[in-house]
C-alpha cells in the first residue's frame, strides 16, 4: 500500500504507539551484522523492555554476550541457526527461542530473508525461584488454548508457565469476527507484533485498523481490545511481563 506523501498510518500516544511499517528507520547495533535491524520499542518511548525485528542477508549473524539481559526470539520467516551456550537449534519460520540472562547467544547462518523478533528485558530475579532454563521450540507443536472459553480466540503460549520465568511470549489466533472478550486494562505491558490477518486494535480511546507488519506498545494501563476482520485468521506475537511483585518488581 503506498500512501499518500507526508501521511503514516504510525501513531504515538502517552499509554500506547503503533509503529506500521511505513516508517521504519534501521539502527545499527553492537553484535548484529549483515542485517537490517529496527528498534520498534524501548525505553524511550517509556517502555521497560525492546523490541527489535531483525531481517537477515545471507552472511548475517547476532551475536550477543552474557549479560543482565534476557531475550524471547521468534523466527518470523526463513530460518537459521541458533546456539545458546551450549545449545544448539535449526529453527524455521515459527521457531522460537529464550536465552536466560547470563548465557551468551548467538543467531548464525541465516536463509536470505530471515526475520526475527525479538523481546529483551532486565532480568528481575525472585528469591526462591531457580533461574529460568533455555528454551526452543516450535510454535507448531504447541496447541493453542480457548481464550476464555472461546474456541475461535486460541491462545499459544509459547514459554513455559512457570514463576521462574519473568516474560511471556505468547500467538493469539482469531478467526473472523472474534475478539478479546473484554477491554482489558492490567498492569502488565504488551508488545506486539501482527503476524497474519487484519482487524481492529482499540488502544485507550483509539481504534486503529492493523494488519500484518503493523507493532504495537501497550503500556502499563493502556485500554486494550481486538476484534479480528476479514477473510483470514489474524494472528499476534506479543510478549508480557510476568509473575513478579506488585511493588518493586516490574
Ligand atoms: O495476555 C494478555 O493480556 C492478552 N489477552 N492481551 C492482548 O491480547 N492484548
Ligand atoms: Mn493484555
Amino acid at each position: 500500500m503506498t500512501l499518500p506523501f507526508g501521511q503514516t498510518r504510525t501513531r504515538i500516544a502517552a499509554r500506547h504507539a503503533l509503529i506500521a511499517p511505513d516508517g521504519h528507520v534501521k539502527s545499527v547495533i553492537p553484535g548484529i551484522v549483515g542485517a537490517a535491524t529496527v528498534i520498534l520499542i524501548n525505553e524511550a518511548l517509556g517502555a521497560k523492555f525492546a523490541q527489535l525485528l531483525v531481517t537477515f542477508e545471507a552472511d548475517g549473524r547476532v551475536e550477543l554476550p552474557a549479560n543482565d539481559l534476557e531475550t524471547a526470539g521468534y523466527i518470523e520467516t526463513g530460518g537459521a541457526t541458533v546456539t545458546i551456550e551450549s545449545e544448539k537449534r535449526k529453527c524455521g519460520a515459527g521457531g522460537f527461542f529464550f536465552a536466560p540472562a547470563g548465557k551468551a547467544w548467538t543467531i548464525t547462518a541465516p536463509k536470505a530473508g530471515t526475520r526475527v523478533t525479538l523481546f529483551q528485558k532486565k532480568f528481575v530475579p525472585s528469591a526462591g525461584l531457580p533461574p529460568p532454563r533455555v528454551v526452543f521450540g516450535d510454535a507448531a507443536d504447541v496447541k493453542g488454548q480457548a481464550f476464555l472459553g472461546d474456541p475461535d480466540a486460541r491462545l499459544k503460549v509459547l514459554l513455559p508457565d512457570e514463576p521462574s520465568y519473568d516474560l511471556a511470549m505468547n500467538v493469539f489466533t482469531y478467526q473472523p469476527g472474534a475478539t478479546l472478550p473484554f477491554v482489558e486494562t492490567h498492569v502488565m505491558e504488551h508488545g506486539l507484533l501482527m503476524l497474519a490477518g487484519q482487524g481492529i486494535y482499540r488502544l485507550e480511546d483509539s481504534w486503529y485498523p492493523v494488519a500484518a507488519g503493523d507493532v504495537i506498545w501497550m503500556a502499563p494501563y493502556c485500554p486494550q481490545w481486538f476484534v479480528a476482520m476479514g477473510r483470514q485468521p489474524a494472528s499476534y506475537l506479543y510478549y508480557k511481563d510476568v509473575n513478579r511483585a506488585a511493588l518493586g518488581g516490574l
